[in-house]
């Protein structure tokens, strides 16, 4: 594996294929009892969307986390899958007519490609209990308390919400056609993709009860890593093929959508993602959690080609 400035990239590769393991496995298994359980065209549709694998990024950053500051069971992957629930959910409804208008998704059609909008848009909304449900039965096998649980439940729903994701993603649909300032596109960065990928950091980080400061240092750690995942994001859609990335590309430029591409140019979105990536990994040393498996998570993060 090659050394990065992140440290060698072997650590985020075998966090990455552990990650997409369980969080598969876990999630095959609710998308066939959901599919009995609701027996009908929308259980199929909800188990079609659970199925869909992705890189499970979110997933790995929750084990990561939960680990760097001491956690040890095995339970987290519960809480991972919860993560990437939300997910799902966000990228079923992203793909809708009425948002981003998709085909393709994570190489497969989109939920309403192959199914219809109406079931799609419901089970975007069937996804959110979903994660609740999987947050609920993993915080019991990793015996925390009903407390801790509302705490890790507040902070995923309120990220997924018009604090977070919903806000964000509400902010970029308003700003289509329009030019935004760097600071506009930053809070639109921060609340559509980055919220869900900081509630990632922290949820691992409370999931082990980690001291307070450590918890402030994975949250600062997940702001800046997740602002740092859509900048890549935003190079990813201008540079990679639609092979790579399962999805169609050059759609930022077709919605005429504000990028840190369109801002900076290509060059300097991916000089932004390192600079911000490196910053994210500098909230780790001053809080005393070792660095190494998030550096090199951080690293993939911002070099990934798909
Ligand atoms: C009601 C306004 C409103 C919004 C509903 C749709 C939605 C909520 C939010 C959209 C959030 C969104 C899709 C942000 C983009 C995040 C992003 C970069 C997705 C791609 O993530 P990857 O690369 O995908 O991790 P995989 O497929 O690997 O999981």
């Amino acid at each position: 594996m090659p050394e990065t400035a992140f440290g060698t990239s072997a650590q985020a590769a075998d966090l990455l294929l552990e990650a997409r393991d369980s969080t598969d496995t876990l999630l095959g298994d609710w998308a066939e009892h959901l599919e009995s359980e609701l027996g009908s065209r929308d259980g199929r549709a909800l188990a079609y969307a659970l199925r869909t694998p992705g890189k499970r990024v979110r997933a790995a950053l929750v084990l990561g986390t939960y680990r760097s500051v001491g956690g040890r069971s095995p339970g987290i992957a519960g809480v991972a899958a919860a993560v990437e629930t939300v997910h799902t959910y966000s990228l079923v409804h992203d793909d809708l007519p009425c948002m981003d208008d998709d085909d393709l998704r994570r190489g497969r059609p989109t939920a309403h490609r192959a199914f219809d909008v109406p079931t799609a848009t419901r089970v975007g909304f069937l996804l959110v209990p979903v994660a609740a449900r999987l947050l609920t039965v993993s915080t019991r096998e990793l015996g925390l308390s009903s407390s801790t649980l509302g705490r890790m439940a507040s902070e995923l729903f309120q990220a997924g919400g018009i604090e977070g994701m919903v806000g964000g993603q509400w902010l970029d649909l308003e700003a289509e056609g329009r030019t935004l300032t760097l600071a506009e596109l930053m809070a639109v960065h921060r609340g559509k993709t980055g919220a869900l990928i900081r509630a990632a950091c922290v949820l691992g980080g409370m999931a082990a009860e980690a001291e307070p400061h450590k918890l402030a240092g994975l949250m600062a750690y997940g702001e800046d890593i997740g602002l740092a995942f859509q900048i890549a994001d935003d190079v990813l859609d201008a540079t990679a093929t639609s092979e790579e990335l399962g999805k169609p590309v050059g759609r930022d430029a077709e919605l005429s959508k504000s990028t840190y591409v369109a801002l900076l140019g290509i060059e300097g979105a991916r000089t932004e993602a390192r600079r911000i990536a490196v910053k994210a990994v500098a909230h780790l040393d001053a809080a005393g959690i070792p660095s190494d498996a998030l550096g090199s998570l951080a690293g993939y993060i911002v070099n990934r080609t798909s």
